[in-house]
């Protein structure tokens, strides 16, 4: 964060992530902060590619301090605003995916860790490609109201429904490290999301979590993943749709804002090596409350990444 709000208001100039400098060159930054305005897998409601310029905009009431842990990730790591990986070939799914997989290969080679943000959630397949190809298999905490592991939709396996049946297909993922925590709604067909039972993920349904909590939610995830090295992919329609109306694929009876605080304060602890939020969509958002909650997780997925780099650091420097 540039200024001290008592010195410049938060009003002020052109608003980038949580008033970060923005960078087109990312090396030298610690953890980078980029948009990916694209929403073109999208299977019913669009407008996810408006997502990172409202959450922009609102991110400028993100303040320095978590009042609830105290982190304080804009003192603990060098963050700036990488700006927006985007794609000239917006018509065609394929190779706008590749477009933005050559865009997060350079926020690889630059060494920073991203935090993306949506866009529908068919990019977290393309970030994943340019981050973890040529090693492990990562883990990952997925918090969604869908688990995004089916197969063909109308003709396309790549879709915002499917990138983590790809993922485990290429070897990005590990089912076996992964928790899908806020699973709900109906379904078109009763095994819908089977690629991920059969694969060994942890799939956490909304209605365990209304009996655990997302206290208990979050010790799955613990479990589930372990010491490695972890992907967070947040989807906003996790939250209830009272939370988050702004979204592409709303389901009732979903997470409150104040729950999800809770559930990612206590993923705390796991080694989250990149994260993305997504499925932002402002179009259908009402006086900007989804893209407030969004900027407001943004804030708290900073606070992890930068306790995780913090944590590897220190690891490595024994
Ligand atoms: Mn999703």
């Amino acid at each position: 964060m540039t200024s001290d709000p008592q010195t410049r208001p938060r009003y002020l100039g052109l608003p980038t992530f949580m008033r970060l400098p923005y960078a087109e060159d990312v090396s030298g930054a610690d953890i980078a902060v980029l948009g990916v305005p694209f929403d073109g897998g999208v299977s019913n409601r669009p407008g996810a590619r408006h997502g990172p310029r409202a959450i922009r905009d609102l991110s400028s009431m993100v303040r320095k301090v978590n009042q609830a842990t105290g982190a304080a990730p804009f003192d603990a790591a060098s963050i700036v605003d990488g700006g927006d990986i985007w794609t000239e070939r917006v018509y065609r799914l394929e190779d706008a995916h590749a477009d933005i997989q050559a865009g997060f290969a350079k926020v690889r080679e630059a060494g920073a860790v991203p935090l993306s943000v949506g866009g529908d959630h068919s990019i977290s397949l393309p970030i994943m490609r340019a981050l973890f190809s040529g090693g492990p298999p990562v883990g990952m905490v997925h918090i969604d109201a869908h688990c995004d592991t089916a197969d063909d939709d109308v003709g396309s396996r790549f879709h915002h429904g499917a990138p983590f049946s790809r993922a485990v297909e290429e070897g990005l993922l590990d089912p076996k490290r992964t928790a899908q925590i806020g699973i709900r709604g109906a379904l078109f067909q009763p095994d819908r999301w089977k690629f991920s039972y059969d694969a060994g993920m942890r799939v956490v349904p909304m209605e365990e979590v209304y009996e655990i909590g997302p206290k208990g939610a979050a010790a799955i995830a613990h479990e589930v993943v372990g010491d490695g090295p972890t992907y967070l992919s947040f989807d906003i329609d996790c939250l209830d749709p009272a939370f988050a109306p702004g979204t592409g694929t709303p389901e009732i009876g979903g997470f409150s804002t104040a729950e999800a605080l809770v559930l990612l304060r206590r993923l705390a602890g796991i080694d989250f090596v990149a994260g993305d939020l997504v499925e932002v969509s402002p179009p259908f958002d009402s006086a900007g409350i989804t893209a407030l909650a969004g900027a407001n997780i943004m804030f708290e997925i900073l606070c992890l990444l930068t306790a995780s780099l913090a944590a590897r650091r220190s690891a490595a420097a024994k």
